[in-house]
């Protein structure tokens, strides 16, 4: 059965209520429904997940999918059981998909139905470039797909911005956002940014292949509350991570809350520890925002 279209049955099994509470409220009106000529109740999923959504009602059960489901279809059955695997899927399918330029409305669609920022950044966007990465190690994508999933993905992430950053008024506190040195992987610090601009933070985003010293200047300039660096590339070069540290070191010295993160603190922590405190996720970073928040006052410049 194709998944837009459900059984008082099926919507039933979703909530885990008796299928006379369903037609309790399809007669109430408060569920919108449609009736066959046979005079059976049909509910479209997207008014299932509206109907979700404004009452905040948790689906305990699953829809199971079929070959035939469409990928919006899917995306509803995600969306409204909350299933992060199938919506990385069809992130995965749709950064890869040639020409196509729907990313931005299908993580505007995301953020509008109950996904929240961390989710989309650590459940979706994250675990779908890894796919792609993979898939590219494994010989099974040319490496234009992968910079093209990329660029698409930064480009829909900064159409998402605008909507973002309505959602709060400035709280005063600032951030320098930068992938230093050679760093080139710049999907996270985007995310790591939004995440701070959620939180009613000013962002000074300086994106990826900062050189140091324009990271030291800026915060002798701006003056920030916090520095966030996202390091991606492990390096092993000496000179390289000498470099690094001493940069740490001075910047550390010049005393804004430093938070690091990106898939290299899972390696190089130890080293970076002395200097700043590492993440892993948005979701730390969401919480880490909060403690620093209750712990210093805003400067009012
Ligand atoms: C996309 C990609 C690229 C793109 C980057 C495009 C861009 N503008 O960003 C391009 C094609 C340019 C690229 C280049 C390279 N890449 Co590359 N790339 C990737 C890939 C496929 C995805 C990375 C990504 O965007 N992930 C999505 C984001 C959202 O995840 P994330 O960065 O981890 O961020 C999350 C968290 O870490 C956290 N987070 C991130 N930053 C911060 C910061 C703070 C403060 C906090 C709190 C949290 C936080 O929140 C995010 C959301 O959950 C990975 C594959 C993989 N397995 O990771 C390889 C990968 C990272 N690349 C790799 C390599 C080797 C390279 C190159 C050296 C290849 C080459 N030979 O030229 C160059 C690097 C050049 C350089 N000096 O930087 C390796 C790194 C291996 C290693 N051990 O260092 C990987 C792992 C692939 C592999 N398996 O070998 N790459």
């Amino acid at each position: 059965m194709k998944k837009t279209i459900l059984s008082t049955a099926d919507v039933a099994r979703l909530f885990n209520v008796t299928e006379t509470t369903v037609k309790r409220w399809a007669n109430e009106g408060t569920l919108k429904c449609m009736k066959t000529p046979g005079g059976h109740r049909k509910f479209e999923m997207k008014h299932v997940v509206e109907f979700a959504q404004s009452l905040n009602f948790e689906p305990v059960g699953t829809l199971s999918l079929t070959n035939e489901d469409t990928l919006a279809e899917r995306i509803q059955v995600g969306v409204l059981s909350r299933d992060f695997t199938i919506l990385k899927n069809a992130f995965v399918e749709k950064a890869l998909a040639p020409g196509k330029k729907d990313l931005f409305s299908y993580f505007s669609y995301l953020y509008q139905h109950r996904i929240q920022l961390w989710e989309l950044f650590d459940l979706v966007i994250g675990p779908g470039m890894t796919e792609i990465g993979d898939r590219w190690a494994r010989g099974e994508l040319d490496v234009n797909a992968e910079h093209r999933a990329s660029y698409e993905t930064l480009e829909a992430l900064a159409k998402l911005q605008t909507q973002i950053s309505a959602k709060q008024r400035k709280n005063g506190f600032r951030v320098i956002c930068a992938c230093p040195g050679e760093e080139q992987h710049e999907i996270g610090l985007r995310c790591s940014s939004y995440v701070f601009e959620s939180e009613g933070w000013l962002t000074h985003y300086f994106g990826a292949r900062t050189p140091y010293e324009s990271i030291l200047n800026g915060v002798r300039t701006l003056k920030p509350t916090a520095v966030c660096l996202s390091i991606t590339t492990e390096s092993d070069d000496k000179k390289e991570i000498e470099q690094l540290h001493g940069m740490l070191k001075d910047l550390h010295d010049l005393q804004p809350n430093i938070l690091i993160g990106g898939r290299a603190v899972h390696s190089n922590g130890h080293a970076l520890l002395e200097y700043a405190s590492l993440y892993h996720s948005s979701f730390e970073l969401m919480t880490a925002i909060q403690k620093l928040e209750m712990k210093i006052e805003p400067r009012s410049n």
